[in-house]
């Protein structure tokens, strides 16, 4: 990203000429108009911008959005070096989460750059809209520009850009390869792009999918993340140090849909390049802590006792902690002893579910047992655990989230999330709510945020039987009873990273009034949901007293204009599918080692 820092840099480049921005203040980072950026290229800036889109202000509250940690957009981050690394130097990146794009700025940023133009735009469900309607002003300003979009949601869902319109090209899949692929042939004056895998397009009124692309094997083939791109910015992504030591997940959970992007097997950089990534981090940025942003960093047992040899090895562990998301049924007493030496300090373990039945549907492969035994095992050796929980699965009753609330007051654990479930398309939660006619989306999935019931009622699910506003209820009541505990709230004073890195705690917190203020605000709109949701369920409770028939009046207003399957979006998809029917078919709850073994 462009700012004042690199100007130098970019005066290198004789047709260059100037950049100014005006820095924007956090609390504005969502779609206020403001023009926060100007681009004085004059029409020989690059040739490629990726944008990621802010998350919009109606599917996540901006108060909440105040006091959540922004990250680093990780995905046109590393399209923008893979480019880069292979001859596609004029490329550059605008994060909306910092720098929301006014019509005036859109239009000056399609002005500066060189022809053709190219602008990237990346998409998961919660900001589709906003990635839509930035491919629809972009249309308007210029027909010209090539628009390409990709990322989880086009990846899984590739009709429907197609169906709204303005956008070019959909990129299914890790985006490095058929991205460098499709702009080295628009900047060479191709025009017919069949033989680039991974890529969706129109022709003659119909939506053609090429086949899957394949997935990057060696990952440190990509380069790594471009932290100098966002040099002058990185102060606002606080804490922002996030290493991905992997890409893929064995696994089948019904809630996840990580495995359409980065498939079954297990890929992993070399401990050399983790300890390069994590050195840059820790001294060059003085990071003091690397998150390790991977699915799952206990899959590759080997691998993971290697990496944290390799932080020892470079004494990184004097000099800054680690963290990252582990599954309980990984978590064997040598790994998390490798843990320790290496200064993990908070390791999250999704437990989804405190009832083992639930536990058995929604297909994660280990137990609720293992999983407490593994925070049990985490903690007793001193690491924090952080763990979330999903409300509202298929089949889930009122007394089945009570003995989860239960359940996880009980855990030695440092914070905990509960959510209700967001059947995201790709996943077989969104297949079986889409079956049972019960997945409300609105308009273009605005309510797909998993702390959407703060924002409003249309929640994406509710099972068969439940009631909408129970459902919500119990979730913002066992949120509030979990952190207005007497220990919840000692842990919100004292603990750095109580939301689980995703809420944004400044140290001393409490004794600022601009951070206090922002609390109060989150504090009243939640109260205020609260309260509110809690006057209408008493309603509905006195009316079911009167013997009136319960009736969810959302449901009825479904209509999503999507696609019920996806399309593969790696080459080995269909294996995938074949395992799980298989495993699903045998009953069996792990995969077994022999079928592992095959993908690690
Ligand atoms: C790390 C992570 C986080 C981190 C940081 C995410 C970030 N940097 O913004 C944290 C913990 C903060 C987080 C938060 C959330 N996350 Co998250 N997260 C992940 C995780 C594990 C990895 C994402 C990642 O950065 N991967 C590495 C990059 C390189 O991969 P990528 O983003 O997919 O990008 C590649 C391709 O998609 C493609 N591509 C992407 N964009 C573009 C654009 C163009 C032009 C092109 C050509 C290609 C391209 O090329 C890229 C390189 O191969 C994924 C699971 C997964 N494995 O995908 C979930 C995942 C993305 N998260 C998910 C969700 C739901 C969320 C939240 C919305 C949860 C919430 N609180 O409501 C928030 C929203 C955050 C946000 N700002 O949007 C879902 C998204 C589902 C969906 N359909 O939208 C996922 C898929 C997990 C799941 N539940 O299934 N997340
Ligand atoms: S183990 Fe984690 S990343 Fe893997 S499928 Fe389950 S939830 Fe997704």
């Amino acid at each position: 990203m462009h700012t004042k820092d690199s100007i130098k840099d970019i005066n290198h480049h004789e047709e260059f000429h100037s950049l100014s921005f005006r820095p924007i203040s956090r609390s504005s980072w969502q779609g206020t108009g403001t023009a926060t950026k100007t681009f004085n290229y004059h029409g020989k800036g690059p040739h490629v911008y990726l944008l990621n889109p802010y998350i919009p202000n109606h599917s996540q509250n901006p108060k909440i959005n105040s006091i959540v940690n922004i990250t680093f957009p990780t995905s046109i981050g590393f399209v923008a070096a893979y480019l880069r690394q292979n001859g596609v130097d004029r490329v550059d990146i605008l994060d909306e989460q910092l720098y929301p794009l006014s019509d005036k700025d859109l239009e000056a940023l399609i002005k500066s750059m060189s022809r053709p133009a190219i602008i990237g735009i990346s998409s998961l469900t919660l900001n589709a809209s906003r990635a839509y309607q930035l491919a629809e002003k972009i249309k308007k300003i210029d027909p010209s520009v090539i628009t390409v979009i990709g990322g989880i949601h086009p990846t899984v869902l590739p009709k429907e850009p197609f169906d709204i319109g303005n956008i070019d090209y959909a990129i299914r899949g890790e985006g490095e390869i058929p991205m460098l692929e499709l702009v080295k042939g628009i900047l060479s004056g191709k025009t017919d792009f069949g033989d680039i895998n991974g890529l969706t397009y129109m022709e003659n009124g119909s939506v053609i999918n090429t086949p899957p692309t394949k997935l990057v094997q060696n990952l440190d083939d990509i380069p790594v993340f471009p932290y100098e791109m966002f040099e002058g910015d990185l102060h606002k992504y606080p804490g922002f140090a996030g290493v991905f030591g992997s890409r893929g997940c064995p696994y089948f959970c019904t809630f996840c849909s990580a495995r359409s992007m980065s498939g079954l097997k297990y890929r992993y950089h070399s401990v050399e390049r983790l300890t390069h990534e994590f050195k840059v981090l820790i001294r060059k940025y003085k990071q003091e802590s690397v998150f390790l942003m991977d699915d799952n960093i206990g899959v590759h047992k080997t691998h993971f006792k290697e990496t944290c040899a390799g932080i020892v090895k470079e004494g990184l562990h004097k000099e800054a902690f680690f963290h990252g998301s582990m599954r309980g049924d990984n978590a064997t007493d040598d790994i998390l002893d490798a843990a320790v030496e290496a200064n993990f300090k908070i390791l999250y373990f999704g437990l989804e579910t405190g009832v083992e039945k639930l536990m058995k549907q929604i297909d994660k492969g280990e137990s609720v047992a293992q999983v407490a035994d593994a925070i049990h095992r985490a903690s007793a050796r001193g690491i924090s655990v952080g763990t979330t929980i999903i409300y509202g699965l298929p089949n889930e009753t009122q007394k089945d989230r009570k003995d989860t609330l239960k359940f996880v007051k009980k855990l030695p654990i440092i914070s905990c999330r509960f959510n209700t479930l967001t059947p995201y398309p790709g996943t077989q939660d969104y297949v079986t709510a889409q079956s049972q006619n019960r997945l409300l989306v609105k308009g273009r999935w605005e309510n797909f945020g998993v702390q959407y019931m703060w924002e409003g009622d249309e929640i994406p699910y509710v099972p068969p039987g439940e009631s909408r506003l129970q459902l919500m209820f119990d979730t913002m009541f066992a949120n509030l009873s979990y952190y207005l505990s007497f220990s919840g709230i000692i842990k919100i004073f004292t603990a750095r990273y109580a939301g689980g890195n995703v809420i944004k705690l400044e140290r001393y917190w409490y004794i600022k009034p601009r951070e206090i203020k922002k609390f109060w605000d989150v504090g009243t709109l939640i109260s205020g949901r609260f309260i509110s949701v809690t006057a209408r369920l008493g309603v509905e409770k006195i009316k079911m007293l009167l013997g009136i028939k319960y009736e969810d009046e959302l449901l009825p207003t479904y209509e999503a204009a999507c696609e019920p399957g996806a399309v593969p979006a790696f080459d080995r998809y269909d294996k995938m599918v074949e395992i799980r029917e298989k495993r699903k078919a045998k009953r069996e709850r792990e995969v077994s080692a022999a079928e592992l073994a095959k993908y690690v």
